[in-house]
């Protein structure tokens, strides 16, 4: 059953179209009837309203939905660097990192950044070259540029863009050898042909490159290719199954977000190539005397779980989305919260699109899904059967650089401030807020301008109080190692 879960996260530098795909992708499988613009403010992703307001995602979003027999966990996120740790959080909990490059800009150094996460957290990961209805795009140019960029890994790429009369007409699938020509239009229309003549020396020399790469796969795969030159379809699709596995190879895929060109093309092919939560390495953690344990993300396991990301819903209340490691998990379970010590009793559980949750009948290892309205659980906590408490390893947020003095511009609004940055706080572990010693100062800190500049904004349009910030009287340091209660 954990085999037909497939999770991914799109991770990658702001602006390279992680947003825009996602919608794409929910568009083709029609879970929404209409695709939305990030411009336009009206994607599944950036509903937040602070996040329309300023075109850009700020937190991270969640995706369930079927495609054919396969439960589909899709998350969007931010990327710009004051959200990186909260990005983290979320590549914890997904299988797959999709990676976009923007095809008109090329490889840049932002991107090593990502991908230094990937590695530290052994993900199996995907790139997806975006953009390629730009004239300037290039994608031979960007698979170079990748070669260069991170030599230790192995590029393979999957489906690579037809481009006539500078226009991007269509993909061509290496593996299947088809060609597709996609309408340019949003509607994700395409057809499917044999390979152009005009087409076959492109597809020759990427497929050449593709094959080379799988039969270093295992030694029955170079064999036959050092033999015969050749490797058939189900022998390159033996190879790559392996290598993604294994995280020793990176299909690259082709297309453009916004006119939905290869996109239908990229998710079918990535539906049967990345890795299922079985395939993903055991976790080490610690059980209740200190000794280390093992956590398989098995069904048949014992049950553990980690908050990888807390909301705070004006209707629902706190909304905390959740990663199953290993076992199971039904509706009216007893739990443990490990992190707090304290037991919990869990009535429902949901999946999530977007800013509405589901009802589930049971989640399983690999499943990310939503708890609702249970005030113990922060962002970080191990969530356990009571028989067999664990520990997780924890999610690592860094300590704040930027610090400000903030107070309401109205006076009587303290209480307002007090309880909005409360709720704030809940749900963002990269706020903190505390008192300076020496002039009492009501202090937030972040990650950076942008970050507390959202909590400013945050605070009016979701709490009515309006803020002044300042640059704190004395200078401020910035390691923060006690949690402050908020009294103003
Ligand atoms: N021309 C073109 N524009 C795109 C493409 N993908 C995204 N965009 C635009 O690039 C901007 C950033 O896209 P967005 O999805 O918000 O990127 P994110 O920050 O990675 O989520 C938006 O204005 C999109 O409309 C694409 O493939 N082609
Ligand atoms: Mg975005």
């Amino acid at each position: 059953m954990s085999n037909e879960v497939r999770s991914l996260g799109m991770i990658s530098p702001k602006g390279t179209g992680k947003t825009s795909l996602v919608e794409a992708i929910l568009f083709n499988a029609k879970i929404i009837k209409r695709l939305g613009r990030v411009e336009d403010g009206n994607t599944a992703s950036d509903f937040d309203p602070e996040e329309i307001e300023r075109r850009m995602t700020l937190f991270p979003a969640v995706n369930t939905f079927t495609a054919g027999k396969t439960r589909v966990h899709l998350l969007d996120t931010a990327g710009y660097p004051d959200f990186l740790p909260e990005t983290r959080a979320v590549a914890r909990a997904v299988d797959n990192a999709v990676m976009l490059i923007n095809a008109a800009d090329g490889v840049k150094s932002q991107a090593a950044k990502f991908w230094a996460l990937f590695d530290d957290l052994q993900m199996s990961r995907s790139i997806f070259v975006n953009f390629m209805d730009k004239e300037l795009a290039n994608f031979g140019a960007v698979m170079d540029q990748l070669r260069k960029a991170f030599e230790s890994a192995l590029f393979v790429p999957i489906t690579v863009p037809m481009i006539k009369d500078k226009k991007l007409v269509g993909v061509i699938d290496l593996v299947g050898g088809k060609a597709y020509a996609c309408e340019a239009d949003g509607s994700g229309k395409f057809t499917e042909s044999d390979i152009p003549g005009d087409f076959e020396d492109l597809a020759g020399e990427f497929k050449e490159k593709l094959v080379e790469a799988v039969a270093e796969m295992d030694d029955a795969l170079t064999e036959k290719y050092l033999e015969s030159g050749e490797l058939s379809e189900q022998e390159v699709t033996q190879g790559l199954l392996k290598g993604v596995a294994e995280a020793r190879l990176t299909p690259v895929y082709a297309g453009s977000a916004t006119l939905n060109v290869g996109v239908a093309q990229f998710m079918n092919r990535f539906l049967s190539l990345s890795a299922a939560p079985g395939q993903r390495p055991e976790i080490t953690c610690k059980d209740k005397d200190g000794n280390e344990v093992v956590r398989k993300p098995d069904p048949a396991q014992p049950f553990s779980a980690f908050v990888f990301k807390t909301l705070v819903d004006q209707y629902a209340g706190k909304i905390s989305l959740f990663r199953i490691v290993s076992g199971k998990l039904t509706p009216d379970s007893q739990l443990l919260d490990t992190t707090q010590d304290r037991k919990v009793k869990v009535q429902q559980l949901f999946t999530v699109f977007g800013k509405k949750q589901e009802p589930a009948d049971q989640l399983v290892a690999g499943d990310i899904g939503a708890i609702v309205k249970v005030d113990e659980f922060q962002t970080g906590d191990t969530i356990c059967e009571m028989a067999n408490p664990v520990v997780l390893p924890p999610l690592k947020f860094p300590d704040p650089v930027l610090s400000l003095a903030i107070k309401p511009k109205e006076r009587g609004d303290e209480d307002k401030l007090s309880l909005g940055l409360t709720r704030l706080v809940e749900e963002d572990p990269m706020l903190k807020v505390s008192r300076e010693e020496q002039t009492q100062e009501l202090m937030i800190s972040g990650t950076g301008q942008i970050h507390l500049d959202c909590v400013v904004s945050r605070l009016k349009k979701r709490f009515a109080v309006d803020v002044e910030v300042s640059t704190p009287e004395v200078p401020y340091r910035e390691t923060i190692t006690k949690k402050v209660q908020v009294q103003v």
